[in-house]
């Protein structure tokens, strides 16, 4: 069972669906700089087109209809409503796509969330030094504060930046995603950084200006896989799992649920790391200011996207390179035993899910928590009856499920990624997670409903019929 209330939903991002790159004078954003570049994307695809939701957000609305979904999660395009970034220039033409969108959700009884930075950086910015920019912060706040204001009285549910980890790390210290740096061990972290700055400088806006009238939440969508020993009785391991845990979910979530700065053992590690290389510079990992405003309580809510688990054991001899990997001394692996989706990196691990949202509840203050993003790939085009991805669904809500009631955890609803399949960063369109399938090579790119949106259609049925108030009868006496 699930509590009254609670929010079936799915999700995408602008970037993924939208198309209409350069449509009605949107400004470019740092994925179509990446995507035109060659050599970037699998098959040097880009989201030039996508699932073209710019122009077909009917046919997207009849599919959220069509599931009976009670909550969309959307994200709006930066450059699509300010075209270099900045509030001087609002493009009305991407301004009344969103409010239509919103509009017509609600109009359909579904509640919208809106991620205000879903990975696609106006070009302009990033060519003022993007997020490694201190000045990235305030620009941000502006933007949001420009979508509280336009949107706020119908939005109420607000994610600032979604996965900050994947941005700072993939984007800037591996470069597998746009801007497509590679500057390890440095440009991660002060990204990072920047990042937890223009999210607190949202979330303090929001809560003093709009909240007193919108009475709206927000929050930031923090990734992360649930992290085991790989030998449950090594002290080495069980530490090299908590230090991975600091480097990832910790990264963020400790200084805006727990102390206002980093875990201890990020900042003794990469320093230790520091001496080891001679590294001269100022600390790779930035502090925060006392004249700013606090990053701790800037979260209204856990917005968790959960896909995988790993098993973890300590790198030996790991310190020597300056990057990531190299500062935390871990390595993780896949459990043979756990099946594979369509990606290398998403093995199938639904009770992973139950314990990381205890591990929440344990360690952030038992947080109403949102399940922002969860889903499950195929590879290749046509499989329709996509049995594998309906059982990932119904095994992985019942974990949910069970958490909810067994576990007391606080969790208030759960976003299917993704509605339908679209542009899947550097894998191109080789790799679907929707509950609806996209034929990407119609012009009219038409959806087509799996098996497996049929079946969480069936689950929402199911699980919405009878729900609990607080607690069950069995748990309250
Ligand atoms: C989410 O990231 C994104 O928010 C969403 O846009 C995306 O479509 C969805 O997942 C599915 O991927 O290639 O071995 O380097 C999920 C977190 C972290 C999962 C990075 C993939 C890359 C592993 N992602 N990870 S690898």
């Amino acid at each position: 069972m699930f509590p009254r209330g609670f929010a079936w939903g799915a999700a995408t991002a602008a970037y993924q669906i939208e198309g209409a790159w350069q449509a009605d004078g949107k400004g470019a954003s740092i994925w179509d700089t990446f995507c035109h570049e060659t050599g970037r994307v699998f098959g040097d695809q880009n989201g030039d087109v996508a699932c073209n939701s710019y122009k077909l957000w009917d046919e997207d609305l009849k599919c959220i209809q069509q599931l009976g979904l009670t909550h969309y999660r959307l994200s709006v395009s930066w450059a699509r409503l300010l075209p270099d970034g900045t509030t001087q220039h609002v493009n009305q033409k991407g301004l009344q796509y969103y409010n239509k969108v919103i509009d017509d959700l609600l109009a359909a009884n579904v509640t919208p969330m809106v991620t205000l930075y879903h990975f696609d950086l106006p070009q302009t910015l990033q060519d003022q030094g993007g997020w490694k920019s201190p000045d990235i912060a305030t620009l941000f706040d502006s933007y949001a504060r420009f979508c509280f204001q336009t949107f706020g009285d119908r939005v109420k549910l607000w994610i600032t930046i979604n996965e900050p980890y994947v941005c700072a790390k993939l984007g800037h210290e591996d470069g597998i995603h746009a801007p497509g740096l590679r500057e390890p061990g440095v440009a991660a972290y002060l990204v990072g950084h920047n990042m937890l700055r223009a999210h607190a400088l949202a979330w303090h806006s929001y809560d003093t200006v709009f909240r007193p009238k919108q009475k709206g939440l927000i929050s930031l969508a923090l990734n992360s896989d649930w992290l085991e020993p790989l030998d449950t009785d090594c002290a080495e391991d069980i530490a090299a799992t908590q230090r991975h845990i600091a480097f990832t979910l910790g990264w963020f979530a400790w200084p805006v649920f727990v102390t206002g700065d980093y875990p201890e053992v990020m900042r003794t590690f990469i320093e230790a790391n520091s001496k080891k290389l001679n590294y001269t510079g100022e600390s790779r990992l930035p502090f925060f200011s006392k004249e700013e405003p606090a990053i701790l309580g800037t979260a209204d809510f856990f917005a968790l996207n959960y896909y995988t688990s790993r098993k973890v054991t300590s790198a030996s001899g790991h310190f020597g390179s300056l990057s990531m990997k190299s500062d935390a001394g871990v390595q993780d692996i896949l459990n043979p035993s756990w099946p594979i989706s369509g990606v290398s990196w998403l093995a199938v691990v639904p009770y992973g899910l139950r314990k990381l949202l205890s591990y929440i509840k344990k360690n952030f203050g038992d947080p109403a928590i949102y399940i922002t993003e969860n889903g499950f790939a195929q590879v290749g085009s046509l499989e329709m009856e996509d049995v594998q991805r309906a059982e990932f669904y119904k095994q992985t809500i019942s974990e949910v499920a069970k958490a909810a009631t067994e576990d007391e955890v606080n969790v208030c609803g759960y976003f299917a990624w993704s509605l339908m399949d679209n542009f899947e960063w550097a894998d191109g369109y080789s790799a679907r997670f929707g509950l609806f399938h996209v034929d990407f090579l119609d012009e009219k790119r038409t959806r087509t409903i799996y098996h497996s949106g049929k079946e969480y259609a069936k689950l929402i049925q199911m699980y919405s019929s009878k729900h609990f108030d607080t607690l069950p009868d069995e748990l309250s006496k």
